[in-house]
C-alpha cells in the first residue's frame, strides 16, 4: 500500500484539548502506519519574537488539517504540552526532548509526521527524531532538504543574535550546539553530503564558514530566479535523494518574500513568490517519499489577514498532494 486514501480520517472531532499530556501519552503510533500525524509545537522561545508560538493554531485556522485530511488519512495529535520553567534554553530543550520521540516513533511505525512550529529550533527535535526512526527502520539515514531564507548553521560560538532558532541545522549536521547536540544524538545526525538548502539569502559569517568547510549544497532565492524552480529543485533533490531515497523536509515559511508573507519572525527581502515556493514544495513531494515534514516560523502576530498562514498551508498541501498523486505515500515501498 502506498498511502491511505481518505476512508478512516480521524480529525479534531473528539480529540482532547490541545496540550493534554494524557492524549499524547495515549497515542500509539503503531496504529497509524501510512497516516499523516500532525503535531503542534507552540514554542516561540527560539526566535526574536514569541509570536511563532501561535503558529500551530494559525495553520490550523487556515484549514491545514481539513485540506490534508481531504487527501490522506490524517490524525491531529494536538499540541505538545508547554514545559514549565523560566530558563529559555532549558525550556527549548525540554520541548525538543518531548518532540524527538514523537517523530521517531511515528516514522518507525510507518507514519509521516507533519510538525507545526513554532520557531525553527523545533527542527532539532523533529528532524533528529525522524532520522533516528528511519535509521531504526531502514538502517540508513534520510537526506535533508531545508527550504528557508536562512541556513540555521550557527552555534553558540558564532551566533550574532544569540537566538537558538538559527542553530538547528548546525546541530543536525554535527556541529556542537549546547543542548541541541545532546538532543540530536548520534542516530539523529544527517549526512552533510545529502543536505541541500533552497531559497537561502541571509547567511551570517560563521554560517558561511561552515558552508565552505563542509561543501553543503545551497541554492539561493536568486538562483531560483535565475535558473528557475525546475532546475534548482532537480539539482537539490539530486543531492538529498539521488536515487529517490526518502528524505526529510524542513520548510520555513520565511523563504517566501515578506511582501507576500509578512507573518514570520525574521523577514528577509528578495524571497520566493508564493507560486515559486509552492512549486518547490510540489516538486519535493513529487520526487520521493518524505519521511517527515516541518512547517515553521509562522508568526500570526506579524501577519496581515492570515495571508501568510494561507500561503504556508498551500505549500504544505502542495507537497502532500504531489506525494500522493505519484503514489509516493507514507508506506514504504521499494519502487524507483
Ligand atoms: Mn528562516
Amino acid at each position: 500500500m502506498d498511502f491511505c486514501p481518505v476512508s478512516n480520517t480521524v480529525g479534531l472531532v473528539g480529540f482532547p484539548a490541545f496540550g493534554d499530556p494524557v492524549a499524547m501519552d495515549a497515542y500509539d503510533p503503531s496504529e497509524h502506519a501510512g497516516e499523516i500525524i500532525v503535531v503542534g509545537v507552540p514554542c516561540g522561545l527560539g526566535g526574536g519574537h514569541q509570536g511563532t508560538a501561535h503558529g500551530p493554531n494559525a495553520a490550523r485556522a487556515a484549514g491545514l488539517f481539513e485540506k490534508i485530511a481531504a487527501l490522506a488519512s490524517t490524525r491531529d495529535l494536538g499540541d505538545l504540552p508547554l514545559p514549565e520553567g523560566s530558563d529559555r534554553n532549558e525550556l527549548i530543550n525540554t520541548w525538543l526532548e518531548r518532540l524527538r520521540p514523537v517523530t521517531r516513533e511515528a516514522v518507525l511505525a510507518g507514519a509521516m509526521p507533519l510538525v507545526l512550529g513554532g520557531d525553527h529550533s523545533i527542527a532539532a527535535g523533529s528532524m533528529s527524531g525522524a532520522c533516528a526512526g528511519w535509521q531504526a527502520r531502514e538502517q540508513v539515514s534520510p537526506g535533508l532538504l531545508w527550504i528557508d531564507a536562512h541556513v540555521d548553521l550557527n552555534t553558540h560560538l558564532t551566533t550574532p543574535s544569540g537566538n537558538p532558532h538559527g542553530m538547528p541545522a548546525a546541530a543536525l549536521l554535527g556541529w556542537e550546539v549546547d543542548g541541541f547536540s545532546r538532543v540530536v544524538g548520534n542516530d539523529g545526525l544527517f549526512d552533510r553530503s545529502r543536505m541541500a538548502y533552497v531559497g537561502a539569502r541571509d547567511i551570517d559569517t560563521g554560517e558561511q564558514r561552515h558552508l565552505e568547510e563542509s561543501g553543503i549544497a545551497l541554492w539561493s532565492s536568486n538562483d531560483v530566479r535565475e535558473q528557475g524552480v525546475e532546475s534548482v529543485m532537480a539539482q537539490a533533490l539530486a543531492t538529498v535523494s539521488p536515487n529517490r531515497e526518502p528524505f526529510c523536509l524542513s520548510f520555513d515559511i520565511d523563504v517566501v518574500d515578506p511582501g507576500f508573507a509578512p507573518g514570520v519572525d525574521t523577514a528577509v527581502p528578495d524571497g520566493l513568490s508564493p507560486a515559486e515556493a509552492m512549486e518547490c514544495m510540489a516538486r519535493a513531494g513529487d520526487h520521493a517519499r518524505i519521511v517527515s515534514l516541518d512547517l515553521v516560523e509562522l508568526n500570526p502576530e506579524n501577519d496581515v489577514d492570515g495571508q501568510t498562514a494561507r500561503i504556508a498551508v498551500d505549500c504544505i498541501n502542495a507537497t502532500i498532494a504531489a506525494m500522493l498523486q505519484t503514489g509516493r505515500g507514507t508506506e514504504h515501498t521499494d519502487r524507483d
